[in-house]
């Protein structure tokens, strides 16, 4: 069982419900179980097309027995699930869910970053994460 700690993020639709939904759907994951959730805050968008909307930012704390991998996939699958298109980098979207640490391991792969390679400089993940970390 290993502690992760995750971003969210939503500026499209019903952005509260979109986050709402994704911790209901990682709660259902295989031994996976959300432990803490911190508000829910809105930020302004940084990078992406100009005039996006605002977005509403969120960290939680889960526990998990999913692999780094299968946990990336399992949330990929969520986000789509909640209505997320593929689109240009920092595009506006119903929900994006980041693995932002995994224990204490530390990934260089193809496919994942871990840390999370920009969480480190953005205040929209930052903030969050230290009221629950
Ligand atoms: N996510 C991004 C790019 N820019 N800006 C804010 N305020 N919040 C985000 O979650 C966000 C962003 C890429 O994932
Ligand atoms: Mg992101
Ligand atoms: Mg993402």
């Amino acid at each position: 069982m290993e502690i992760c700690y995750l971003g969210v993020g939503a500026n499209l639709g019903n952005r509260r419900l979109s986050i709402k939904q994704a911790v209901n759907r990682i709660n259902l994951l295989e031994n996976t179980r959300v432990l803490k959730k911190s508000a829910f805050i809105q930020t302004a968008p940084v990078g992406g097309p100009a005039g996006q909307p605002k977005f509403l930012n969120a960290a939680l704390k889960i526990q998990t027995d999913l692999s780094p991998l299968k946990l990336l996939k399992a949330l990929k699958a969520i986000e789509k699930e909640l209505g997320r298109k593929e689109s240009v980098r920092n595009a506006p979207r119903t929900i994006d869910l980041d693995i932002l640490l995994y224990g204490d391991k530390v990934i260089r792969g193809k496919k994942l970053i871990i840390p999370h390679s920009r969480m480190f400089v953005r205040d929209f993940v930052i903030g969050p994460l230290s009221e629950i970390i």
